[in-house]
């Protein structure tokens, strides 16, 4: 799983990064503070199924605190996108390639509005209208998804003049380092209703489609980010009047760094995630400040407190539809190391149990009799459609 951060310089894209991470990365009110990507590991969060069994896991990978699994997932941090990157403006788009492997974006909005389009501060008494850099992004984004599609368009056209050619497979191929395939394009197709074939479409169908293979295949949630000043929570609530088909979650990476760092420095508890905190080290009273203002300014505002976790839960779980499942023996809960509940994976909606067999071994999928619910005990069988939190044994011959 590889989550990618997008938007324009300056909105806080490496201050999310580093709140997920804590890796140690460059941040700076300036744009293009970024510009090789960073790449670390950020987690989602998942309610663990420790407690329903009355014990505590030990994760091999990740964490759990108070019955909260994290699990861990790819984060990428580029550097910033400005309009016109698709004709080489700013850094250009040629870094987007990082991103080929991203499964979803996180666009990151400033919604405190004091930034202007190439993320420098604009004067005191303006204040910019932030949907205009979600309609920027999406269009960069598209530009983007064109220029490939455009580099085998010609000889496409010339290819079919001569002989039949399978359009959904060669664009597949066009675009096989995004993790596109045949039948996302097939789908795209399908829902843009073309009655011609791909070979006469107008140039406008020739961006509808790229638009849409681009939405299907690297599909993106908002982070409104910044809603800790002034006018951020009035530009988000605009941004959700302005796009309501969109998912646009309230945020405040800076809060949430500032959280984690003092939970690292074993100032505070603190669950990402959570809207509150206990404080319990020795804090200085300019710590005890900074920590009441977050509170009164994000914790106690947002139910979803400063909403980098939800953001990241949410481009998981919600958007991708993915499931999280946790491999537990029918009679026994630890592996073999005498682990408790040592894994948890993240699986692709619609995944079977035979599916899962094979993610978890070849020989598992291959030599699969049934599986059994670790919770009820029932068996299933193969085609056994799993649910978000199933504990499942494998049983194999
Ligand atoms: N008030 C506030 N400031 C923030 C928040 N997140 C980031 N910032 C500030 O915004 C500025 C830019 O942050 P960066 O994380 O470097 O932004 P970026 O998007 O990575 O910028 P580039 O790498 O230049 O594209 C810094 O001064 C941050 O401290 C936030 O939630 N609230
Ligand atoms: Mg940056």
């Amino acid at each position: 799983m590889l989550i990618g951060l997008v938007g324009k310089p300056s909105v806080g894209k490496s201050t999310f990064f580093k709140a997920a991470t804590l890796a140690e990365v460059e941040i700076a009110s300036y744009p293009f503070t970024t510009i090789k990507p960073n790449h670390g590991v950020g987690y989602v969060k998942v309610d663990c199924i420790d407690k329903e069994f009355n014990t505590q896991c030990n994760p091999n990978h990740g964490f759990c605190i108070n019955h909260n699994r994290f699990v861990p997932i790819d984060i990428l941090d580029v550097a910033g996108l400005v309009p016109g990157a698709s004709e080489g403006k700013g850094l250009g788009n040629q870094f987007l390639d990082d991103l080929r492997e991203a499964d979803v974006f996180v666009h990151i909005v400033d919604a405190s509005g004091t930034t202007d389009e190439e993320g420098k501060e604009l004067p005191e008494d303006e204040n910019r209208d932030v949907s205009k850099d979600v309609e920027f992004l999406e269009n960069e984004l598209n530009a983007w998804y064109y220029n490939i599609f455009m580099k085998v368009w010609k000889s496409f056209v010339r290819k079919s003049e001569i002989e039949d050619v399978n359009f959904p497979k060669a664009v597949a191929k066009q675009f096989s380092g995004l993790k596109v395939d045949e039948d996302q394009i097939k789908d795209v197709i399908r829902k843009l209703g073309f009655k011609e074939k791909p070979i006469q479409w107008s140039e406008s169908q020739v961006k509808e489609f790229t638009s849409g293979l681009r939405h299907e295949s690297k599909p993106m949630i908002i982070a409104a980010n910044k809603i800790d000043t002034d006018r951020g929570r009035e530009n988000y609530e605009k941004l959700k009047e302005k796009f309501p088909e969109m998912i646009i979650i309230p945020c405040s990476a800076d809060s949430e760094l500032a959280l984690r760092e003092a939970a690292k420095a074993n100032l505070i508890d603190y669950i990402p995630g959570e809207n509150n905190f206990e404080e319990k080290g020795n804090l200085s009273e300019a710590q005890k400040n900074a920590l009441a203002k977050i509170k009164r300014n994000v914790l106690d505002v947002f139910p979803e407190g400063t909403g980098v976790q939800a953001v990241l839960n949410k481009a998981v779980f919600e958007l991708l539809g993915y499931l999280a499942i946790f491999p537990a023996g029918a009679t026994k809960l630890k592996d073999s190391k005498g682990r408790t509940l040592p894994d948890c994976f993240l699986l692709p909606p619609g995944s079977t149990a035979l599916d899962f067999a094979y993610f978890l071994h070849t020989d598992f999928g291959k030599n699969f009799i049934r599986a059994i619910d670790a919770r009820s005990k029932k068996t299933l069988g193969k085609d056994y459609k799993l649910k978000n939190r199933d504990a499942l044994e494998i049983v194999s011959r």
